[in-house]
């Protein structure tokens, strides 16, 4: 049985955050395409290294070691991506990063993120976003380390927000008093960046 609309190739039904399966304008896939603007980094594991700083008490680097030691969950969720594709239903493992933020001393004044990564790319997100809506470090897709080329050893997976809102090779992770736009909100790109409101380009 197809579970696709093979017309639209649309998924039907609610999500588990009781909003629509497919976003508007969006087409499922069953492909995981790359996108990356530069250069794919190479990283071990074991030389992986994720740096906290701005509005902290003070700052922190946690190894893989370490982090391996967080609370780990999977997620069951959807990816979608602003060039209009979704993948639906993949396991993402990793770090909430709700669970995350326990072990640092954040300022009251961390009110907004910016990722930064081992390519230089940035995007940024209210704090908001990131404890409340299942936004996680990932390590692990369906089961696997997560392939190099999206992201691996270590990315942040944003499933109600489009793809670009998550860093793939994290390394970084700036607390902000205010917002700052990343690389693509620079471009013209939304920075809500809501599927469901289609928020994709500013
Ligand atoms: N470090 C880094 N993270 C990144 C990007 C990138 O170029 N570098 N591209 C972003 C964009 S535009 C998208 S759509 C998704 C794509 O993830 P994928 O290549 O795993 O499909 O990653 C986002 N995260
Ligand atoms: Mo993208």
């Amino acid at each position: 049985m197809n579970i696709f609309n093979d017309s639209k190739r649309i998924k039907p039904g609610i999500n588990k955050y009781s909003l629509p399966k497919t976003p508007p304008g969006q087409v499922a896939t069953e492909k995981f395409p790359i996108y990356t603007f530069n250069e794919t980094p190479k990283i071990e594991p074991n030389d992986w290294q994720i740096r906290v700083w701005g509005e902290v008490e003070a700052e922190r680097v946690f190894g893989w070691n370490e982090f391996m030691q967080l609370p780990q969950t999977t997620i069951r969720a959807d990816f979608h991506c602003v060039t209009r594709w979704s993948r639906f239903d993949d396991d993402w493992t990793g770090v909430l990063f709700k669970d995350f933020v326990q072990h640092i001393k954040l300022k009251p004044t961390a009110k907004f993120i910016m990722q930064h990564t081992y390519d230089n790319y940035m995007t940024n997100l209210p704090m908001e976003v990131m404890l409340n809506e299942e936004v996680m470090f990932a390590h692990t897709f369906n089961g696997e380390p997560l392939p190099r080329e999206h992201g691996g050893p270590m990315r942040i997976f944003t499933p109600k927000r489009y793809a670009w809102k998550g860093a793939k090779w994290i390394n970084g992770i700036e607390f902000m008093s205010h917002d700052k736009p990343g690389l693509w909100e620079r471009n013209g790109y939304n920075t809500p960046a809501d599927p469901w409101k289609e928020e994709r380009f500013g």
